[in-house]
């Protein structure tokens, strides 16, 4: 099997775990980089032996000879990326946030359509092994009809040491990473017709809000709650799990810290250790977030095989993106808002 030449642009903080996901990728390989920064681009060069380097994107893209694109900039370059790429027919993935509005989302996704390329936003957080144990088992029926949820991931971690930039925004936590909470919210209950929000800054030494809470309608009926906090100081730091409780006609699903998985209804009681795998490049306690990083990865690697739609596309994607503008929208007014007015 030829493998998929990819080139990955922007070698900052996180995209070291996509080059080392990449070489455990089956089908896939990483054959040019691109960074405006020279010496992260080095950096990344020769960590992971890439001979073909460029500070300049449009110079990569006019140069060629890869079947995909993934883009590991921050979120001020993704539409300009994305139809650089798009205007070259270069399959395109894209790190979240997806774009800075709902408005420049919508353009990216409909100048992949035009272009006809796939588009896939890293929205790595349902690939992660618990969630995806969590969605199996509400498959399997484990727990009949859902009709409530928490989606909840409080921590103290500190953040703003490998990415300053998050200190800086006047948009911070629902934004950066209750962007993928409410992604896992539409992954396990569905699509949302209008939710509530309230925000808090708690930290003084961020622009951002740190607290969320958001109550969230689901078009099949269920309620469900997303709430995220970098403001909370617990005995063992639980970052970066997402906890998980679902209510069901038939039982409970409850994915607690520890990555502790416990399943009741009518055959009892189950309790199953969902823990990620520690990958030969991974460290606790991002292991979690980096066996997600494999798994998004190999997913496209097989879609853009087999001409499938992969499960995080730019135009799922703005079903996610809609919700982070409808949170800050809600927190702004304190009134609901609902979700199909905005997509
Ligand atoms: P970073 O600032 O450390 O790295 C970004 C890099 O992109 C920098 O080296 C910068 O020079 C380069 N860059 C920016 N614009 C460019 C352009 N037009 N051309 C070439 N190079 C360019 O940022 P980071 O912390 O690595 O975050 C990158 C993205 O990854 C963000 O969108 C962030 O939200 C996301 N992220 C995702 C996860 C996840 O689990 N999915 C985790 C962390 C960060
Ligand atoms: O996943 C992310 O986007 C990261 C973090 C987990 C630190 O919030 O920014």
């Amino acid at each position: 099997m030829q493998k998929l030449r990819g080139a990955l642009i922007g070698c900052g903080f996180f995209a070291v775990n996509q080059m080392h996901a990449w070489n455990d990728v089956e089908g896939a390989v990483i054959v040019a980089i691109c960074d405006r920064d020279p010496e992260r681009l080095a950096a990344v060069g020769d960590q992971f032996g890439i001979a073909r380097r460029y500070a300049d994107a449009a110079q990569m893209f006019a140069d060629g000879g890869f079947d995909f694109v993934d883009i590991a900039t921050t979120v001020q370059s993704h539409r300009a990326l994305v139809e650089l790429a798009a205007a070259h027919k270069v399959p395109a993935i894209c790190q979240k946030p997806f774009a800075r509005t709902l408005s420049d989302a919508k353009a990216m996704v409909a100048a992949c359509r035009t272009a006809s390329i796939p588009l896939m936003v890293h929205e790595n957080f349902r690939w992660q092994p618990p969630i995806q144990a969590v969605r199996k088992a509400l498959d399997a029926g484990a727990i009949g009809e859902p009709f409530w949820g928490r989606f909840s991931f409080r921590s103290g971690f500190d953040v703003f040491s490998g990415q300053p930039y998050l200190a800086e925004g006047e948009r911070f936590i629902i934004e950066d990473l209750g962007i993928h909470t409410l992604d896992i919210a539409r992954y396990i209950l569905g699509d949302v017709k209008s939710l509530t929000a309230r925000t808090l800054r708690v930290n003084p030494k961020i622009k951002g809000e740190d607290v969320a809470t958001i109550l969230l309608d689901h078009e099949a009926g269920a309620t469900s709650i997303v709430d995220v906090s970098y403001a909370t100081k617990l005995g063992t730091e639980p970052f970066p799990e997402t906890l998980v409780e679902l209510d069901g006609t038939e039982g409970t699903i409850r994915l607690s810290q520890g990555y502790r998985l416990e399943i009741n209804n009518a055959a009892g009681t189950t309790v199953t250790d969902v823990s990620p795998k520690l990958l030969s490049w991974a460290s606790r306690p991002w292991h979690n977030i980096q066996e997600s990083v494999f798994a998004i990865q190999q997913h496209w690697s097989e879609r853009l095989r087999d001409g499938g739609e992969t499960s995080t596309s730019g135009a799922d994607n703005l079903k996610t993106f809609a919700l982070v503008e409808a949170a800050y929208e809600s927190a702004a007014s304190g009134s609901p808002v609902e979700i199909g007015a905005l997509l």
